[in-house]
């Protein structure tokens, strides 16, 4: 199959929330056409009038990595269609298998162009909020390799953040907690994510020029899950508290 064709198949499994075999392996796909064909994916997104609102990074926590097996940073993109409003009730039937995962995320105030170091961020960041990602992967089971889920856009599919703050302080030990109806069911702390979740932004910054990508003023950032990821069930409540970032979430029907 061509990458082109891969990227319609990955977009009609998103779309129709149906999943798909993965293809990595018998279409000898490298990293470089899982980055591409995921590109070709929010092009037939952007097509429909979705608009980029961000990034996120993805197994940037070792919860992460064990739960999914894959060892490498990645990262995916994220559009307009994928917002989530808080306390929003959310028809379960949209998706495939979700999963719910407690991130943080930044807003970027200055377009990003180069790898930037964690001193350079404060220029280039206003704020940071409490963040639930809810991921789908379009594969059967959730089970995927390295080039599959990068195709796959990292499994992106919905994020809904708390009220902005200034990044005005210490973030790198916040205890995180994934609630579902008012029961801790993960937790852990901040520094999970890469030690400190500025850093994830600098690995951003670095993969996303490489690529000759900018993330523009204006967009999000998604440091990444510093806990595993809890498989959504209807009828509950599902929210983010983190220590002196406060709590967002949402319900699901
Ligand atoms: C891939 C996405 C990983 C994270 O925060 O680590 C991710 C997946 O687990 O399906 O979003
Ligand atoms: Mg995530």
């Amino acid at each position: 199959m061509t990458n082109q064709e891969i990227a319609k198949i990955l977009d009609d499994a998103a779309k129709y929330a149906k999943a798909v075999p993965q293809m990595a392996a018998v279409n000898r796909m490298t990293l470089t056409d899982a980055y591409l064909i995921q590109r070709q994916s929010i092009t037939l997104r952007e097509q429909r009038g979705e608009q980029i609102t961000g990034y996120k990074m993805g197994f940037t926590s070792k919860a992460k990595m064990e739960q999914m097996g894959v060892h490498d940073l990645i990262w995916g993109i994220l559009t307009d269609a994928m917002a989530i409003e808080e306390n929003e009730i959310v028809d379960l039937k949209r998706w495939i298998h979700p999963r719910a995962e407690p991130e943080i995320a930044f807003r970027v105030s200055k377009d990003i162009k180069k790898q930037l170091t964690l001193e350079e961020l404060p220029e280039y960041l206003d704020a940071m909020a409490p963040a639930l990602e809810i991921i789908d992967s379009r594969y059967e089971n959730f089970k995927f390799s390295l080039e599959d889920v990068v195709a796959d856009n990292c499994s992106s599919t919905g994020y809904v953040m708390g009220d902005w703050q200034k990044l005005d302080r210490e973030i790198t030990d916040l205890k995180m907690d994934l609630i579902v109806n008012n029961v801790v069911v993960e937790s852990a702390s901040s520094s999970a994510i890469l030690e400190n979740p500025l850093q994830s932004v600098v690995e951003l910054s670095r993969l996303a020029s490489g690529a000759g990508l900018t993330v523009k003023k204006g967009h999000i950032i998604l440091a990444g899950a510093a806990t595993a990821a809890q498989f959504l069930e209807k009828e509950k409540q599902v929210a983010v508290q983190i220590e002196k970032l406060g709590e967002v979430g949402f319900r699901t029907k």
